[in-house]
């Protein structure tokens, strides 16, 4: 047993073993101009003692929009050691410092967070890549947030949102996924009134900036919002 192995640490005593597992992923470690600087693992990237020091890394959120135009949603697992049985968008993780999820160049990293959705739209929800082919994803822009989830785990990130629109079959992992449902833009400003639906933080961030009006544009005219250089902060 090697000292870094996630799962012989106190932090994550109690903790699903499977999400336990996962936190030896490799995330890559950014500079505040999404400059990678190295790597750390996923555990340390989401400790806010971390985070409080400045440790920031690179993530994806899919909105994946149905030919209805009907946005997917998942309830996170209970097991889910940050942000468990929040609503969010369609799926969300990290590209790994791994051979065609890293790059130091924008388009380098737009193609590995689109590998790594991929991945990870099959880990999550069980779509496989031929129903999200590679060409089919749209990179909007990136969003620098913070987001403590219970004092002691958090998000520091540099999150770089992608749309696809496809018609998926979904086998969904309950070890990551409680629930799932379409929702229309109306649908869901209705849900954001309930206060039994609880939501994670950077999903409210992008649905209060810029969701509703990319979501409008979906069909007619989304070109003149995909492919941001700037990074929003937030
Ligand atoms: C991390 O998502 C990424 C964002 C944008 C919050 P996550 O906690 O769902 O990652 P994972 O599924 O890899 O645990
Ligand atoms: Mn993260």
């Amino acid at each position: 047993q090697t000292q870094s192995s996630a799962t012989q640490d106190a932090d994550l005593a109690g903790y699903d073993e499977e999400q336990i597992r996962l936190m030896d992923e490799v995330c890559i470690v950014l500079d505040e101009n999404d400059a990678p600087i190295g790597s750390a693992s996923k555990k340390v990237c989401h400790l806010m003692e971390n985070i409080n020091k400045g440790l920031l890394h690179r993530a994806f959120s899919v909105f994946l929009f149905d030919s209805n135009n009907r946005l997917l949603l998942q309830q996170r697992a209970s097991e889910k050691i940050t942000f468990p049985d929040l609503w969010t968008n369609t799926c969300c993780s990290h590209p790994l410092g791994i051979p065609g999820e890293t790059g130091a160049t924008l388009d380098a990293a737009i193609m590995g967070v689109k590998r790594a959705a991929q991945r990870k739209l099959d880990q999550e929800l069980g779509i496989k890549k031929e129903q999200v082919p590679i060409e089919n994803f749209d990179f909007l822009t990136r969003i620098h947030y913070l987001a403590p989830s219970d004092g002691k785990w958090g998000e520091h990130e540099i999150d770089y949102i992608l749309f696809i629109k496809a018609d998926v079959d979904l086998n969904v992992n309950p070890n990551e996924v409680r629930a799932t449902k379409y929702v229309s833009a109306d649908e869901l400003k209705e849900q954001f009134k309930d206060p039994e639906l609880k939501f994670t933080p950077w999903f409210k961030l992008i649905c209060q900036s810029m969701l509703f009006e990319w979501w409008e544009h979906l069909d007619s005219g989304l070109d003149k919002y995909k492919g941001e250089t700037k990074l929003r902060r937030m």
